[in-house]
Formats: structure tokens, C-alpha cells, sequence
């Protein structure tokens, strides 16, 4: 009798994400294109800000959008309100986006004519995490509402990130939200990673984070790698 080995499904499904995440970054990299994928819990503010950042950054950089949702169109359609080409994934219930899907999303990209494409994931705090997409940049957008405590809650999508931002900050004077004590949390799990507080609805705060955004997305452009 031959020994049988057995993998565990859920391994294989993540082995070939992380394969179609690289495909993609391959494409991203050969169009000269920066991806960014903005992920968050329900309502944190990832269109908010994103909104925001089309707006300061749009005559800077060709930008494109890709918007996660379960079931409607609703953000998407406001990315195209702010003036971007935005392309809507209806994941048909699941709760995050995977590398399959995006790499549907990019084939309704002129990847050519765009220098910055921004992914909206799916509301989550837990599963966005275990599937890559093949973006550059990685954010995660926490909100005063939700309380200090979600990185010591949710650790893992604090892990893989290249920032966090603190959405709201306009209401932290109603809220018992303690920024060190958050902060502290962040710098165990991922230290040194850069943090911008701010409120997408007043506009405090953005400019650092746009700077940053900024320098982060200039280097990946200057630093592309000739093709040909
Ligand atoms: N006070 C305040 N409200 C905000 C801020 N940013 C977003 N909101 C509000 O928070 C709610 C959710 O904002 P969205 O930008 O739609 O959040 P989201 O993360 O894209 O939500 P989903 O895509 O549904 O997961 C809306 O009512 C916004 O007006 C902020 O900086 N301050
Ligand atoms: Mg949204
Ligand atoms: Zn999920």
C-alpha cells in the first residue's frame, strides 16, 4: 500500500493565489503601473480617503480604479464620479478580493495609459490579509469608531501592510480612543511602519499622507525596471 499524502485544501487555494498575485505584479510592473490596495473593516472610510486621494493626486498620475464589493456598485460609481475609470468586482457574496479576480479587473484596464491604480478590497478586517493581490503598496485604514484595541484584535492584517492610516480623527473628542496606547500596538506588530491619523472629511491630516503616497509611488516609477 503506497503512504498518502494529504494537503490541506485551503493551503492549495492560497498557493495559487499567491501565484496569480505575482502574474499580476508582473503585469503591473511591465506597464509601469503602481497599485495600491486599500483595506478596512465596514465603513472605516476606504472610499473616503480614497476619494480624497484622487483628488489631490489627479493631475499628478493616470489613475484607475478597482472597487470590491459584495453586491452593488455604489463605490465604484463614485470613483467614476471623481473622474477615474473605475471597474466594479461584484464578488458575489465573498468577503475579500483575490488575486483571480483582480486579474479580470486589470484586463478592463488601459494598464498602459495608467501610472496608479487604487484597489478598494472588501469591508474586512481578517481574510483580505491571506490573499495578496499583487499590489505594491499595501494599506490599512483603521477609524477612531472602531475602537484602540483592533491591533492587538485583528494582528495579521497589521502585519502585511505598508501603512496604516487613523481615519476620523474629527470625532475623537467623542470617542475614548487612546492614540498611543493604538499605536503601540502597531509598532509591536510592524515597527516602524508609517502612520497617518486624519479625517477624510475635514482634510486634516491628508496632506502628510498624500506626500507620503507621493514618494512611495514616484520610487516604484523611477525605479521601474527597463523591459525591453
Ligand atoms: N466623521 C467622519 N466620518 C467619515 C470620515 N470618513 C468617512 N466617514 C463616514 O463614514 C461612513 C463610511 O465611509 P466610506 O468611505 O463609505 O467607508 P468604506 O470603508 O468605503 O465603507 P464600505 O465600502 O461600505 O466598507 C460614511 O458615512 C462617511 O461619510 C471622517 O473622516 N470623519
Ligand atoms: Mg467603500
Ligand atoms: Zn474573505
Amino acid at each position: 500500500m503506497s503512504p498518502t499524502k494529504t494537503v490541506p485544501v485551503v493551503e492549495n487555494i492560497l498557493k495559487a493565489n499567491d501565484h496569480l498575485a505575482r502574474a499580476n505584479r508582473e503585469l503591473l510592473d511591465h506597464t509601469h503601473t503602481v497599485a495600491v490596495n486599500f483595506m478596512a473593516s465596514p465603513g472605516a472610510g476606504k472610499t473616503s480617503v480614497i476619494l480624497r486621494t484622487i483628488e489631490a493626486l489627479k493631475d499628478r498620475y493616470r489613475i484607475a480604479g478597482i472597487d470590491g464589493d459584495i453586491a452593488t456598485t455604489i463605490d465604484a460609481d463614485r470613483m467614476a464620479a471623481a473622474g477615474v475609470h473605475a471597474v466594479q468586482i461584484n464578488t458575489g457574496g465573498a468577503c475579500h478580493l483575490d488575486a483571480v479576480m483582480v486579474q479580470n479587473a486589470l484586463a478592463q484596464v488601459d494598464l498602459e495609459r495608467t501610472d496608479l491604480l487604487i484597489i478598494e478590497n472588501v469591508g474586512n478586517l481578517i481574510c483580505p490579509a491571506s490573499f495578496p493581490l499583487g499590489a505594491h503598496l499595501n494599506i490599512l485604514i483603521a477609524s477612531v469608531p472602531e475602537g484602540d484595541d483592533k491591533p492587538y484584535k485583528y494582528p495579521t492584517m497589521y502585519r502585511g501592510v505598508q501603512a496604516v492610516i487613523l481615519n476620523k480623527t474629527d470625532i475623537l473628542p467623542h470617542f475614548d480612543f487612546d492614540i498611543d496606547y493604538f499605536r503601540r500596538g502597531v509598532e509591536a506588530l510592524n515597527p516602524g511602519l508609517a502612520f497617518f491619523p486624519l479625517s477624510a472629511k475635514t482634510g486634516e491630516g491628508l496632506d502628510a499622507w498624500i506626500q507620503w503616497l507621493t514618494g512611495q509611488v514616484d520610487d516604484f516609477l523611477d525605479h521601474r525596471t527597463p523591459w525591453f
